[in-house]
């Protein structure tokens, strides 16, 4: 039986190991006990200590009267065993000596229950340290800020996942999530409003995934996820959806009364096929997030995509002159440079393409007829899904009131027309930095990503 996400009360059955000298005292408990837990009977420590490693209860009530010392070994040799170093521990006594139960109490009993008692106390004992511990596993499995499952409970899981898959195959997916530019929210609002959009985004997740779906905090604004009986495909487009709707939903931190977007990255990748074992998994679904990361961020990427994906291999840059000439020229002259190339003749028509293509960089005209450069450079840094696009002015006015009023628009840099090709091309190349030189991939600064109004 498993936990799910949402709700604290474990479906675990949770059961007790009793041992009586008396026959009847026992059957009494174990009718007022059942259904909640099961009762096992037995006559020595050499009986528990088997039926201990066979059934591992959740709570022990041991018979003090047994011969010898024997119990109070028992007793000192259980608290040594991580498995019961916090289990409920009670002994059923005819004893009324004070010092005899001191010593059970030193070797690690938590309640003498003497004899004579009524069964219902006793089982409503149980019940009470029952429900203790159900509160101490759920808090122990859950992280503390965001209330989602501890990366340890995790761990756990995937591996019983892991296990499920060698029995019955049905595949299962991990995706790693890690928010984008989360830094810039503490720095500029600091570590409290950061928690708050963490523990939001963690709550946002939850009411929106399957519930048999298990979402953990990795670790930092990091977060992963277990989709059971998942392929990529479906998990990837289950992860579109999630970020659309998470864009749509209004974030508004409560410390200035700010309204934020941020977006999220995820990687995927599914067991089986190519992965077998739960650390290569976890490697996999971050690796693809990192790409994820690379190629912009907001998005999704798995690891099968990897080698296919054009925008890791090739970065597209879209060109918006109003000039036809300009574009064919610039078109030609970037295919040849190995980049993709889509082109546009104003605002308007860019800001449609950017609907369907992903551009790493822009080259914008600033003055086109209908939409200009200007107010297509606004429109792009409004929209989490187009902010990281970078900017490359071009234009024909050497004024500096026209660069200082493109700079506050989010340009990030600007040519002046005419331009020579190479220089124009250094420039691009700046922009998409060291990562896309090295390895083909695009990194953009962290800078003003985090769009506040
Ligand atoms: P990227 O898009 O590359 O992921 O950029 P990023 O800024 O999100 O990533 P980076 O790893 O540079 O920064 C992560 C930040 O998350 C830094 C750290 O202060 C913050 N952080 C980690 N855990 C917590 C937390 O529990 N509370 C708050 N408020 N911030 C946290
Ligand atoms: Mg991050
Ligand atoms: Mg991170």
């Amino acid at each position: 039986m498993y936990l799910k996400n949402g709700d604290i009360q474990p479906e675990q059955q949770y059961s007790v190991l009793m041992s009586s000298s008396d026959c009847e005292e026992l059957k009494m408990v174990a009718r007022e006990l059942a259904p909640l837990v099961m009762v096992h009977d037995l006559n020595s420590p050499e009986e528990a200590r088997e039926l201990l490693d066979k059934t591992r209860p959740d709570l022990i009530i041991l018979e003090f009267n047994w011969p010898g010392s024997a119990v109070l070994d028992l007793c000192a040799e259980l608290r040594l065993d991580e498995r019961y170093q916090w289990a409920p521990i009670f002994f059923l006594s005819s004893e009324a000596d004070p010092d005899k139960k001191l010593e059970g109490y030193a070797a690690g009993a938590d309640l003498f229950i003497t004899r004579p008692f009524h069964p219902k106390e006793l089982s409503a004992l149980v019940q009470a340290a029952i429900n203790r511990l159900k509160g101490l596993r759920a808090n122990a499995i859950r992280d503390h800020l965001t209330g989602i499952f501890s990366r340890k409970y995790f761990m756990e899981r995937l591996d019983e996942e892991v296990h499920h898959y060698q029995r019955k195959g049905k595949p299962f997916t991990v995706v790693m999530i890690d928010l984008d530019w989360f830094k810039l929210v503490n720095d500029q609002l600091g570590h409290m409003s950061g928690d708050y959009v963490l523990a939001f985004f963690s709550t946002f997740l939850r009411k929106h995934l399957r519930h048999t779906d298990v979402l953990a905090r990795y670790g930092g604004e990091e977060f992963v996820l277990l989709m059971p009986d998942t392929e990529t495909s479906t998990a990837r487009a289950i992860l579109e959806r999630l970020s659309e709707s998470w864009l749509s939903t209004p974030l508004v931190e409560p410390y200035y009364q700010k309204k934020l977007t941020v977006t999220f990255s995820a990687g995927a990748a599914e067991f089986g096929s190519n992965i077998f074992n739960a650390h290569d998994l976890i490697l996999a679904a971050d690796k693809a997030l990192y790409a994820a990361k690379d190629a912009g961020r907001n998005r999704t990427f798995s690891i099968d995509q990897l080698n296919e994906l054009p925008e890791i291999q090739t970065p597209m840059i879209l060109v918006v002159d109003d000039s036809s000439l300009i574009r064919h020229l610039l078109e030609k002259q970037l295919s040849e440079k190995g980049y993709r190339v889509a082109t546009a003749g104003d605002g308007h028509e860019a800001l449609e393409l950017t609907k369907e293509i992903q551009p790493c960089l822009a080259l914008v005209d600033l003055v086109m007829p209908g939409m200009d450069g200007l107010e297509l450079t606004r429109k792009l840094r409004e929209n989490p899904k187009t902010m990281s696009i970078k900017v490359i002015a071009l234009t024909a006015d050497h004024l500096e009131e026209t660069l200082l009023e493109a700079f506050h628009a989010g340009v990030d840099d600007y040519m002046n027309k005419p331009f020579s090709f190479p220089e124009l091309e250094a420039r691009i190349q700046r922009l998409l930095k060291k990562k896309f030189l090295e390895k083909g991939l695009i990194s953009p600064r962290p800078d003003d990503r985090l769009s506040q109004e």
